[in-house]
């Protein structure tokens, strides 16, 4: 399997509950490199941009309210197969439905405050990346 790089952020609840260490050490210890990395305080502009194709979704507002209810940690990860392994790693999108031991198993409580986001395929990955590291401002090794 190739070397993937795929967006990832580690959404308000989760880093109200002070959790974002122990999310990161998941992606270590699965062999993914964390090589760009920053916290910020979306914007709904920001937030609706990132979440477009929702759009139209009846969830939406919801979904953007929560995205800016607090700062947000937002990384790449860069590893063999990595849009996969960071989707695995994070469980299912309700966390009712998600398997033990995944990120959004321990550590969600609800399909809206679900703690983590990852870029479901390489196109939107390299979309995702882009949109938060419009300077690539990576740093791969
Ligand atoms: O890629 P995911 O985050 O697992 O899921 P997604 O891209 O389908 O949806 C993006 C986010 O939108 C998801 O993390 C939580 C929210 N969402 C998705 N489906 C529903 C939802 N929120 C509510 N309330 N109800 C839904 O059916």
């Amino acid at each position: 399997m190739a070397t993937q790089r795929t967006l990832s952020i580690i959404k308000p609840d989760a880093v109200a509950k002070n959790v974002i260490g122990q999310i990161y050490t998941r992606f270590e210890n699965a062999g993914l490199k964390i090589i760009a990395s920053r916290m910020a305080q979306l914007s709904r502009a920001e937030a609706e941009g990132f979440y477009a194709v929702h759009r139209e979704r009846p969830f939406f507002k919801d979904l953007v309210d929560f995205m800016v209810s607090g700062p947000v940690v937002i990384q790449v990860l860069e590893g063999e197969g990595a849009i996969l392994k960071n989707r695995d790693l994070m469980g299912a999108t309700d966390p009712k439905k998600a398997e033990k031991g995944t990120i959004r198993a321990d550590f969600a409580d609800s399909i809206d405050a679900n703690a983590v986001h990852g870029s479901d395929a390489e196109e939107t990955a390299k979309v995702e990346i882009a949109y938060f590291f419009p300077a690539l401002n990576v740093y791969s090794r």
